[in-house]
């Protein structure tokens, strides 16, 4: 028999679902802590109870790609700071966000590591870390940066091969993943093909053809899927492993799936615009179109959001992130940028000044549920893994975050019933992100979570739509390396005898 007074909370008669594993029983918490699960727990009076009514109990979502507080493409401006980034994130289920700090050029990583966690310091509505993005990876940040970011509770870098202030090319990329697995640490790779961007950018400009649809065009799934196939051979080259950004095409998920089952430790990830929206938003009247820029852009054929499903099912896509990158549509210094920055003066903007970005913090797990799970695409199990699991083993916060087990962070969704659930149309009124509108307004889903728990404590109430979790109440995590695997370890598969063992 358990202590009745070991618990502050006990969550009662629901379903909990795990990456493995879906059973009945009642949740024991204490002091923020799952510490026991099983079956009719018994409560003193001080203890809170919550009913889940027979409702499925999800880990708290973890959303692994999210720029907060970041300035954007072009200097452009983020909609949301932490406070507002994180209320958005604890209001659509998500209890832990992996943000960015930037290397500037010139400059080290950890300084601008520090001066970022000062502005996520008691700001936050739900737990937080970062990733690193190097821009400047100079011997100096490969041989002794990388570890003291370690030692800081950074397991992870993200590098770019596209855009002017941020591309490295394939010798800093090499230098880069030496590094970052002689210290075990994971790179996240933006895989777009710079130079055949501009060229075709600058072509476009050239002909006229600016429109917001443009972008698109200037960024065909080709341009994707060579810069995938090359930064893959990068990490085989040094048998580091390496997470593929935002995949939004059929090829570059093909070339994933082959590195995958050649054995490499490839990695990648997708996001909701990918899985869901197609480039006919970008058609929308007047500069509207603006609003589902994004990079890579949401794709026309219905093929790759066909393949983006099939990956989602199959594991090739590790995490699904929202890559919330939040530009007020009306805000000169937002999306505007792409009518006020308008050589051609055309009516309907411009796109290459139009900054690169969509919200979709608040919106990330719900679609995941609805589309995925209550559409049939995927099943539970799946849901938790691309939802919260992965994002916790990869990234190095597993089991503290990612599941629902004894000693784990009480972070927990808890959703309706199937006779309890009704629809739900996504409004920009009743978002709360600080972005001026949701590139998946009304949009018609079958469900929003009921109860989100952080730590324990009520953060969201999705009755009465109101975030719970104070601003502050959201801690940073210190993380851990990667238990997902890693380098191959001593083989005899190199590419030849260049060894990356014996460097
Ligand atoms: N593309 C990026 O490269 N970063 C943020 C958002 C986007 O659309
Ligand atoms: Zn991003």
């Amino acid at each position: 028999m358990y202590n009745p007074f070991e618990f502050d909370l006990v969550v009662r008669n629901g379903i909990i679902v795990t990456a493995s594993d879906e059973f009945a029983c009642d949740i024991g918490i204490k002091d923020g802590v799952i510490v026991v699960l099983g079956q009719s727990l018994p409560a003193s009076p001080d203890c809170e109870l919550i009913d889940a009514e027979g409702g499925y109990i999800t880990p708290g979502g973890i959303d692994s790609h999210v720029h907060i507080n970041q300035l954007g493409s072009l200097g452009a401006r983020s909609s949301d700071t932490w406070t507002t980034g994180t209320r958005g994130a604890i209001s659509g289920g998500t209890t832990t966000v992996i943000a960015f700090a930037v290397q500037a050029k010139g400059k080290k990583i950890m300084p601008a590591v520090e001066e970022y966690y000062q502005t996520a310091k008691g700001a936050c509505h739900c737990d937080y870390s970062f990733h690193s993005i190097i821009t400047d990876p100079t011997e100096n940040l490969v041989k002794n940066e990388i570890p003291k970011m370690v030692e800081f509770g950074i397991t992870s870098v993200k590098i770019y091969m596209t855009y002017p202030l941020l591309k490295l090319s394939d010798k800093e990329i090499l230098d880069i993943l030496c590094g970052a697995r002689q210290a075990g640490v994971t790179t996240m790779v933006h895989a777009e093909n710079a130079d055949m961007i501009d060229w075709m950018t600058n072509n476009l400009l050239e002909r006229g053809l600016v429109e917001p649809w443009h972008h698109g065009t200037s960024r065909p799934p080709l341009i994707e899927s060579e810069a995938t196939n090359r930064a893959i051979a990068l990490a085989e080259v040094i048998d580091a492993p390496m997470l593929i950004v935002h995949v939004s095409s059929k090829e570059a998920t093909a070339h994933i799936r082959k590195a995958q089952t050649r054995g490499l430790p490839i990695y990648a990830e997708t996001c909701p615009h990918y899985a869901l929206l197609t480039a006919d938003k970008m058609h929308a009247p007047g500069f509207e179109g603006a609003k589902c820029v994004c990079a890579p852009p949401v794709r026309s054929d219905p093929l790759d959001k066909e393949s983006i499903w099939d990956g989602l099912g199959n594991g090739t896509f590790t995490v699904f992130s929202s890559d919330h990158a939040p530009y007020n549509y009306y805000d000169a210094e937002g999306k505007q940028r792409g009518m006020t920055n308008n050589p051609t003066k055309n009516p309907r903007g411009n796109f290459k000044n139009t900054p690169n970005g969509i919200p979709g913090i608040c919106t990330r797990t719900p679609l995941l549920w609805s589309e995925g799970v209550l559409k049939g695409r995927i099943s539970r199990q799946k849901f938790v893994e691309l939802n919260s699991t992965n994002a916790a083993k990869l990234y190095g916060m597993y089991p503290k975050k990612g599941t629902i087990q004894p000693g784990s962070d009480a972070d927990l969704v808890i959703w309706r019933t199937s006779k309890s659930r009704r629809p739900y149309t996504i409004t920009q009124d009743k978002l709360h992100h600080a972005a001026d509108y949701t590139p998946f307004e009304g949009m018609e889903i079958e469900d929003w979570p009921r109860t989100v728990l952080l730590r324990g404590k009520i953060a969201y109430d999705g009755e009465t739509n109101e975030v719970l979790a104070p601003a502050g109440s959201g801690e940073f995590i210190k993380r851990g390396f990667s238990t997902l695997p890693g380098p191959r370890g001593k083989s005899d598969a190199w590419i030849n005898d260049w060894n990356p063992h014996e460097m």
